[in-house]
């Protein structure tokens, strides 16, 4: 375990995640706005077509840990968990298909670290090699992830907390406001979303709502 599962909860109640090309605005600006309007944590996953690479992908990461850093809101990095290291950042979420997550976890010590699941022996797995909380989805339809796994709803989840697997969790995939409650109500810690804030025409506006509808059905 890297980090307090308390802290881990509070961190998951609106994770937000993005990329250059989830943006139609500058991403400084994106993420200086959701963090005025209170998303608890931050993933840099720079992903899909048109995305940056090397040096400009670095550069973009700095910013945006910069950005972060003013207001203690932690910055996680998606995949690159060499990118992580170098700039020193406060965890890496990882999917099934990188590096197993006892490996990730030898290398980033205590850091935060996320990984995705869809069903019960990849959860069991990913608690058993050290995850502090997982990622699962897509709850409903998204067509930011083009190689998503099948909308998956609440079934998953529910079930994970019916066999009493207690370790903080947030769902992902298509979520905004308006359908978040249901997915507190199953049981999870918070939401991460990509569009509803990155596309919103306030991300401010947009992440205060999430927030919202996350603390009025916090379990
Ligand atoms: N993993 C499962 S769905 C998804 C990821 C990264 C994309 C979520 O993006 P959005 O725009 O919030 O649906
Ligand atoms: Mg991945």
């Amino acid at each position: 375990m890297g980090v307090n599962t308390k802290q881990m909860r509070d961190w998951l109640k609106v994770y937000f995640i993005m990329g250059s090309v989830n943006c139609h605005q500058n991403p400084e600006d994106i993420l200086r706005s959701a963090i005025k309007g209170g998303i608890s944590l931050f993933q840099f996953r720079e992903k899909g077509a048109g995305c940056l690479h090397g040096h400009e992908k670095e550069t973009l990461a700095k910013e945006l840990q910069a950005i972060c850093k003013e207001s203690n809101v932690p910055f996680i990095v998606n995949d690159d968990i060499e990118l992580a290291l170098s700039l020193n950042a406060d965890g890496v979420h990882i999917g099934q298909e990188d590096e197993p997550a006892d490996v990730v976890r030898r290398k980033i010590g205590g850091k935060i670290l996320g990984v995705s699941v869809h069903n019960m022996t990849e959860a069991k797995e990913a608690i058993r090699q050290g995850a502090d909380y997982l990622g699962i989805g897509p709850i409903y339809p998204t067509s930011t992830k083009k190689d998503a796994k099948a909308v998956q709803g609440l079934t998953f989840l529910k079930e994970l907390r019916a066999a009493d697997i207690q370790i903080p969790v947030v769902g992902i995939g298509g979520i905004n406001a308006k359908n978040t409650p249901p997915i507190m109500d199953a049981g999870a810690e918070g939401v991460s979303v990509i569009t509803a804030i990155s596309q919103a025409d306030s991300p401010e506006q947009s992440a205060r709502e999430l927030k919202e509808a996350v603390m009025r059905n916090v379990h």
